[in-house]
């Protein structure tokens, strides 16, 4: 007889790159040898806002943790990049030495300029995802812009209020109108979803403000299938239609905000009649949202990143985000809007990734811009990646794709799984987890901050990218302490601030509860009280106001639709991916049906000649795909839809969907514009 492999439970913060940062009960299963594994994820029941369950994606996440191909050693290539090359283990100190010796050869010869990080947020950890960067400024390599998902909400936020506050998910109770606006947040924030069910058990009505109709539209009381890229045409109409009726809140307007008499003459030219024809929608609808928002209140807006991926989206969002300051809805439970909450997590981060090293004469590059840095004529010589996989998830990524390719290029890959970026590199190395290294989160939808100890040992010899920076930092001579900082450096660091969000969040609360919830006045208030009311004042921009000015103003796109290119191609999240992440796990790729489809309307896919369940070319200005048809009424004529950033190697033709999309900027931050892209359809 064998004992029964025993089990324990540990609760963890999840890594990943969503606004929900949730607090994970992981199952650990000992072996006969005394391993542990990772065997089953749940939620846990005592967290403010994971409330007992994981998401449809991260219940996954123990067969990426254990995934046969995950990378365990550190791998060389040898041979050329093409066909003919392959990677073999090598052991740490060959890797690190070589790498090092290689990189000390681009400095001489090329200069720090010649030296890129590209990263992201495939860990949110501050330790593994942001402080890392110490070494790149301790050399003074480029500054990478990570523009690729927030940065034009961001910069229209601040533009409008300043830092980045939002309204507490506990609050969304006392909402009596809820506006979910170019968020499928029932897929990217889920446990939202939880609130959003109590607020209308408590009487509240759920629109959903979105091209397509998906699991968010079904969920929500009311869908608007608006034109792609319309958003502020619609939040002009609606602020119209709400100071027509006298439903503006004159006295929040007089105390907390500026430009307001500007705004309303903007706003002016769009009446129910203009708004209809620019969005699509009908006078009817847009009558009635109004109506809702300005008579039904408090009125709550979620707003996703959906609407800032277009040319104009900065402007599309500032112009929805300022709504609650004509209805006065920020002095209200439940009111107000939430982009991010990320902005209460008020931590010092002076010398976080030794940010205080920049120069102003450093070379940067706007990360949505890869393709380009990495052409042969623009000075890139040296590139590490770690926490993303830009050959999947960056525009034009067949360019992107060349340009790793190139020869004279050293490309170092810092990896938990066999991506397609990591089959290109010239070195390999394995990454730790989140239950291999300790780290501390915040959240860009709830506020506590959440600290994970390392949990597991590292399987084989995977190392956390902290470790590996300082190694070659090390092999390079670098002085700069915050490289060789340790996590109690980091922590005393980051929480040595006086602001009053984190009077009492200190390193030994973190490390002994995992999650602590920031010092908010009115954060989990109880009954009747305030709740946390971030805008009732005023707001952080440098008046002190929330700015109606500049006036955001609804622009037609430069990417017109055309006869040649007559449709509009929109790339969202998909439900059981976390961006690329996820897309290696075989019963979500390679089960049966599981590809991913291009959605299609009936009339589209006449005109074009393609059938239900065939395969079709989407051809843009970039390059061509072929994905599987689905034809449905869920999308509106002119817009198609391939929800996810599936690795190419789980898509029929080996092709990353981002094949299709362009390098171009948004109006504001800098920001990507995935769901811009005009395309047309053939049979395949
Ligand atoms: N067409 C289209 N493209 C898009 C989007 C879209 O909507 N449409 N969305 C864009 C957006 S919003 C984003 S944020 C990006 C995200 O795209 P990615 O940055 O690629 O996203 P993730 O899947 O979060 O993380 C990528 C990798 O990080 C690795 N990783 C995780 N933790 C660690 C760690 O501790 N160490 C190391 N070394 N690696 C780690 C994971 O193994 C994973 O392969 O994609 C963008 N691309
Ligand atoms: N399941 C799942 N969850 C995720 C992710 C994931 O990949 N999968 N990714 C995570 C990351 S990194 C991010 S940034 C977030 C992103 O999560 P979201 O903010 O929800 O995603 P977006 O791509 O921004 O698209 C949201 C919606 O905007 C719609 N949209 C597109 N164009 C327009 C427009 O012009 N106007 C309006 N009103 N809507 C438009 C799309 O159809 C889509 O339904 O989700 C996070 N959570
Ligand atoms: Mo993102």
């Amino acid at each position: 007889m064998t004992a029964l492999p025993s089990t324990r439970d540990v609760t963890l913060t999840c890594p990943l790159d969503c606004p929900d940062a949730c607090r994970l009960k992981i199952t650990l299963q000992r072996a006969e040898d005394g391993t542990e594994r990772m065997s089953k994820v749940t939620g846990d029941p005592d967290h403010a806002t994971t409330r007992g369950f994981a998401c449809a994606k991260t219940v996954h996440y123990p067969a990426r943790q254990n995934h046969p191909e995950r990378p365990l050693y550190p791998l060389k290539r040898v041979g050329g990049k093409g066909a003919d090359g392959t990677l073999v283990r090598v052991s740490w100190d060959t890797a690190l030495d070589e790498i090092a010796e290689r990189l000390k050869g681009v400095l001489a010869n090329h200069g720090p300029s010649a030296v890129l990080r590209y990263n992201y947020a495939g860990t949110m950890g501050l330790r593994e995802g942001t402080h890392v960067h110490s070494f790149f400024r301790a050399l003074g390599a480029c500054e990478l812009d990570e523009t690729i998902c927030a940065t034009a909400g961001t910069a229209a936020w601040s533009l409008g209020y300043g830092a980045r506050y939002g309204v507490d998910p506990g609050d969304v109770p006392h909402a009596r109108t809820i506006v979910l606006w170019g968020i499928n947040s029932l897929s990217t924030n889920s446990h939202l979803t939880p609130w959003l069910t109590q607020a209308r058990r408590n009487g509240a009505r759920i629109w959903h403000v979105d091209p397509y109709r998906n699991r968010t539209s079904r969920f929500a009381d009311t869908h608007l299938k608006l034109k792609p890229g319309t958003d502020a045409a619609l939040a002009l109409g609606l602020a119209r239609e709400i100071v027509t009726h006298g439903w503006h809140d004159e006295t929040y307007i007089a105390e907390a905000t500026e430009g307001f008499a500007e705004f309303r003459e903007a706003a002016e030219p769009y009446t129910l009649e203009r708004t209809a024809e620019l969005t699509g929608l009908s006078v009817h609808e847009i009558a009635e949202l109004a109506s809702a928002m300005g008579e039904h209140g408090p009125t709550y807006i979620r707003v996703g990143y959906g609407m800032t991926r277009h040319e104009n989206g900065g402007t599309a969002l500032r112009a929805v985000t300022l709504l609650p300051a004509v209805t006065g809805d920020w002095r209200r439970r439940g009111g107000g809007c939430t982009l991010s909450t990320s902005g209460a997590f008020a931590l010092n981060r002076e010398r976080l990734g030794a940010a205080h090293l920049v120069t102003p004469d450093a070379r940067h590059v706007n990360m949505n811009e890869l393709a380009g840095a990495l052409a042969p004529d623009a000075g890139i010589h040296a590139l590490f990646v770690y926490n993303t996989n830009p050959a999947v998830v960056a525009p034009d990524s067949a360019r992107v794709q060349a340009g790793m390719r190139r020869d004279d290029l050293m490309m170092v890959v810092l990896e938990q799984a066999m991506t397609e970026t990591a089959r290109l590199a010239d070195y390999v190395l394995p990454a730790t987890t989140f239950v291999e290294h300790a780290d501390v989160y915040t959240s860009y939808g709830h506020h506590s901050l959440g600290y994970n100890p390392a949990t597991l040992p590292a399987p084989g010899e995977a190392r956390p990218n902290s470790w590996v920076f300082a190694e070659l930092g090390r092999r390079l001579g670098l002085q700069t302490p915050e490289l060789y900082w340790s996590m109690d450096d980091l922590l005393a660091a980051l929480l040595d601030t006086p602001h009053p969000y984190l009077q009492g969040v200190t390193p030994d609360r973190l490390r002994a509860e995992g999650s602590v919830p920031l010092n908010l006045p009115g954060l989990h208030a109880e009954g009747t009280q305030a709740g946390f009311l971030p805008y009732r004042d005023g707001a952080g921009t440098p008046s002190g106001r929330v700015m109606f000015t500049p006036v955001p103003e609804h622009r037609p796109v430069q990417a017109q639709l055309t006869p040649q290119y007559p449709l509009r191609l929109l790339t969202p999240p998909a439900h059981h991916f976390m961006n690329s992440t996820y897309g290696n796990v075989p019963h979500l790729t390679r089960a049966e049906g599981n590809e991913p489809h291009v959605m299609v309307h009936p009339h589209d896919a006449r005109a074009a000649g393609v059938q239900d369940a065939q395969l079709a070319r989407i051809r843009s200005e970039q390059g061509e795909v072929q994905r599987r048809v689905r034809v449905t009424e869920d999308v509106q004529p002119g817009v198609v839809v391939v929800e996810g950033t599936w690795w190419g190697l789980s898509a029929p033709d080996g092709t990353s969907i981002n094949a299709l999309t362009a390098q171009t900027l948004t109006d504001l931050g800098g920001g990507s514009t995935f769901h811009n892209t005009r395309v047309r359809l053939s049979p395949a």
